[in-house]
């Protein structure tokens, strides 16, 4: 079954009590019992909600993984992640993840005893070997990045990890798994913040782990029970109807984005333009490699943090907001905004740069707008 065919079926078969084509949304924290242990295959919905197990089937299948969890944001899938660690392990990790990740790293994990290493798109994917050590549990990737759209070769780091024993996560929320499947390069974890391209409309906030792994998927199953942060039926049920979009949605992500990333490439006040679908990019052979398409972000960076400031406040239809993967286009200062937290980091982002979440709306519309709001 192609990716299309299976981001609309699988685990979504219609419901065997009332014939429904959609899956119900099961608004039910718990469900009966025969006798005491004997039931349907649910018991408490911490453990299991059949709205919930939908969004697992369908969405590991489209990672190609055997397993799936869905967690109540990305960081909750993140935190339920680094229970697989305990204090004195060490991470390493690409310098520009989302700022979340790295205020929950460095201000939440750190003071417990949990060591980081933050290293470079082109460290990790060239030398990463020569930073790990007998603690390194977890290699953290992303790619493309966020906010900076560095890519980050996927093969080369696992075997460099998988060599010196280290698990490696790739959050692939930029991507998605119909432009990137990590498991399939040599990943062992797959991350997703859905609140994005997955859901795809602004709506809801989510997260999700894939893997081909038994052992570590009944650990992350126990993790989720036991953590407790599991999303709503009507949140999983969200997440799993924009899924049935998303090949379409993405295409038209990828073709306006390109779009965009040329008309800033040509304008005179842009100072440098980072997407990875443009030649120029340094990670443009490598996105061509792994990648199927180049994505729906593209940041760009102006003269000063001030021009920044008040082009962001100008735009009339990408609207000023944090947030990405939308069907709406947005704009945004990662520095005094979604990154905030790095300000202090050796690697915070430039005041100067602007981040864009290319929708899907006309394209001549995005282009005049963001062309009016960078005239002087
Ligand atoms: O917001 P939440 O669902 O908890 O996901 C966190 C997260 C994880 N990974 C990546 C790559 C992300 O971009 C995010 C959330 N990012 C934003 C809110 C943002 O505007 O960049």
């Amino acid at each position: 079954m192609k990716f299309e065919t299976k981001a609309i079926h699988v685990g979504q078969e219609p419901d065997p009590a009332t014939g429904a084509v959609t899956t119900p949304i099961y608004q039910t924290s718990t469900f009966v019992q025969e006798a005491v242990g004997v039931h349907k295959g649910y018991d408490y919905a911490r453990v299991a909600n059949p709205t919930r197990t939908a969004l697992q089937e369908c969405l590991a299948a489209l990672e190609g993984a055997a397993h799936g969890h869905a967690f109540s944001s990305g960081l909750g899938a993140t935190t339920t992640l680094m229970h697989l660690l305990s204090p004195g392990d060490h991470v390493v990790a690409v310098n520009d993840v989302y700022g979340g990740v790295y205020r929950m790293f460095s201000q939440v994990y750190e003071p417990k005893g949990y060591r980081f290493t933050y290293l470079t798109p082109d460290v990790i994917s060239t030398g990463l070997a020569d930073h790990l050590d007998e603690q390194t549990k977890l290699v953290w990737l992303e790619t493309p990045t966020n906010p900076l759209l560095n890519i980050v070769d996927i093969r080369t780091a696992a075997a460099a990890a998988h060599a010196a024993g280290a698990l490696v996560v790739v959050d692939n929320t930029f991507a998605t798994p119909y432009l990137q499947r990590p498991l399939e390069l040599g990943a062992d974890l797959v991350l997703h913040s859905t609140t994005k391209y997955l859901g795809g409309h602004s709506d809801v906030v989510g997260g999700f782990v894939a893997t081909n792994d038994d052992a570590l998927s009944e650990r992350l199953a126990f993790l989720q029970k036991s953590l407790g942060a599991v999303p709503g039926p009507f949140d999983c049920w969200l997440v799993l109807r924009g899924i049935k979009t998303l090949a379409v949605r993405m295409d038209r992500h990828c073709e306006n984005a390109v779009a965009i990333a040329s008309l800033l490439e040509r304008h005179p006040r842009v100072e440098r333009v980072l997407y990875p679908g443009l030649p120029s990019h340094p990670g443009h052979r490598l996105a061509a490699r792994q990648m199927r398409n180049f994505g729906g972000m593209v940041s760009f960076l102006l003269g000063s943090e001030d021009e920044a400031a008040v082009v962001v406040a100008r735009t009339q239809i990408w609207k000023l907001a944090e947030s990405l993967g939308g069907v709406e286009s947005l704009i945004e200062l990662p520095a005094r905004m979604t990154h905030a937290s790095t300000a202090d980091a050796p690697f915070a982002v430039p005041g100067s740069l602007i981040r864009l979440s290319v929708g899907i709306e006309s394209v001549d519309d995005l282009l005049a707008d963001l062309d009016g709001a960078l005239a002087i």
